[in-house]
């Protein structure tokens, strides 16, 4: 266990935004911890989970419930907010002038001395977190995976000592109140449209991603994406840390590289090279994921041969395009977490078959437009479900006639496997939206999804 050496001046009162995940973990953190003596909750809307609530009422925690209770977080000596809660707002704004704003990964980063590994970017995060784990574990690092990924970084405080290495997946929500968060590797993988209804523009929601380098010193690294003209095309002059861009198209003189099925490490002085013969992890997307995954396994000292080996039995993660196998001739293939339009556009460019595509769902103001000319390449019919439905019906309004309502899941795999179980293809869920009008998380619809796959092949094979 670690010693605590906050930078924060801890003090009377600490106000925790956000019921959920994190704001919970954060409860637990501070409540073990005693390092408050008071610790106030706010949540925007009614708490249904009572039982919790009471729980932590018994354990000395006040709940400041909607508008009529967010005054009072003007008498706090620390405010830490959940990701999910925007502060760029009037509201916040008026009580920031008295109280510090802090975000759960600032202050839970201030509680360790280890190195961080922070992966950001629009897509691949969660993939590139989970294999730059799975290449330190194997290779015998005490690696402390955590961050967006679903695990708080607060409720990992306690397994991390000194000499771990936290790898952590970080939105862009979590860099937007950062102070002195400052990563040994920060990984920046792409940057495309995305949590629009959160930003005023993409600038504004880049310029917030960029927060992942502002601290870094001359010994830490910036790993770049050389193809993503964003990123490329930065002016990073005032960055201190090293440099290293990596691409999957051009070779680079001075960075990472793809040629002849090797990744070629030409950087620190050094050409390794890693071969990607027999990797499980397919598609273009996923490539970047393993190149920005292989450097940072690299600066941390692994041998080339050592990270071959791990990249070859690392098998993926659930709902980012899992099959969920056939039912005759249909497969089914369950991509839940494409929760924005790249995403969605690069989950169909994968894809050779006839296919169906489901999408919908809560929309993030993203422009569907975008995947109308692969939609009229590649897919044989559109299911549109939940409330983003007619946005997206207007917006891909001149291949309407590939356009369906569907009501639920339950529709779309029934009618996904009559269309084609003659021809034979694909059933893709790749949504392009969030979950949150008829779920609870991209995990839980990804479940629902599967499910409703179970019970069709029962059927099926019932007769
Ligand atoms: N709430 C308010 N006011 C608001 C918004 C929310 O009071 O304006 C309350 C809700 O009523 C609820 C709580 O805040 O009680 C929810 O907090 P939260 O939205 O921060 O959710 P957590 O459960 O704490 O999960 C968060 C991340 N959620 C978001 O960023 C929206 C999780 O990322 C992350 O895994 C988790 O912390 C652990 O770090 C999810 C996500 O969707 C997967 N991330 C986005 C993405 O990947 O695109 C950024």
């Amino acid at each position: 266990m670690v010693k605590f050496k906050s930078r924060f001046n801890l003090k009377e009162r600490v106000g925790v935004v956000g019921f959920g995940k994190t704001g919970k973990a954060l409860l637990d953190f501070l409540i073990e911890k005693g390092i408050f003596k008071n610790i106030f909750l706010y949540n925007d809307s009614v708490i249904n989970e009572v039982k919790s609530k009471e729980n932590y009422i018994k354990k000395g925690i006040t709940f400041l419930i909607k508008g009529d209770d967010f005054s009072k977080l003007e008498e706090m000596d620390l405010i830490i907010l959940s990701p999910g809660i925007n502060a760029r707002t009037e509201r916040f704004n008026k009580i920031r002038e008295k109280v510090k704003i802090v975000s759960e990964i600032e202050f839970a980063s201030t509680f360790i001395n280890s190195k961080i590994i922070a992966v950001t970017g629009t897509n691949g995060k969660s993939t590139t977190v989970s294999l730059i784990h799975h290449i330190l574990k194997n290779n015998g690092v005490k690696s402390v995976l955590a961050g967006n990924i679903g695990i708080p970084f607060i409720s990992q405080i306690n397994d991390i000592s000194n000499d771990s290495v936290v790898v952590l997946e970080v939105s862009s929500f979590q860099l937007e109140e950062i102070v002195g968060f400052r990563p040994y590797i920060a990984i920046l993988l792409n940057v495309t449209p995305d949590h629009l209804d959160r930003y005023s523009c993409m600038e504004d929601y880049f310029s917030t991603k960029l927060n992942i380098f502002g601290n870094q010193k001359e010994n830490d690294y910036m790993i770049l994406n050389y193809n993503d003209h964003l990123i490329r095309n930065y002016r990073y002059r005032l960055y201190e840390a090293k440099k290293v861009f990596f691409s999957i198209k051009e070779v680079l003189e001075d960075g990472a590289f793809v040629r002849d099925n090797y990744i070629h490490l030409d950087f620190m002085s050094k050409e390794d090279r890693v071969s990607l013969d027999r990797v499980p992890l397919k598609g273009i997307h996923n490539l970047e994921n393993i190149l920005s995954s292989v450097i940072a396994a690299r600066i941390m000292g692994i041998k080339p041969e050592n990270i071959q080996k791990s990249i070859k039995d690392f098998k993926g993660l659930a709902h980012r395009m899992e099959s969920l196998g056939k039912i005759g001739k249909v497969e089914f293939i369950n991509d839940s977490k494409a929760t924005n339009i790249d995403a969605t556009l690069k989950s169909i460019n994968s894809i050779d078959e006839n296919m169906i595509l489901i999408l919908g769902n809560k929309d993030k103001g993203g422009d569907f437009k975008l995947l109308e000319n692969s939609i009229k390449k590649r897919v044989y019919k559109v299911f549109l479900i939940g409330s983003a439905a007619h946005t997206i019906y207007n917006q891909l309004i001149n291949i309407k006639e590939k356009l369906n309502f569907v009501e639920d899941f339950n529709e779309a795999v029934i009618r996904g496997y009559n269309l084609l179980k003659e021809k034979g293809g694909k059933v893709l869920l790749a949504p392009g939206c969030a979950s949150f009008d008829m779920f609870d998380n991209f995990e839980h619809r990804g479940e629902v999804f599967k499910k409703e796959v179970i019970l069709l092949r029962d059927r099926v094979k019932n007769g």
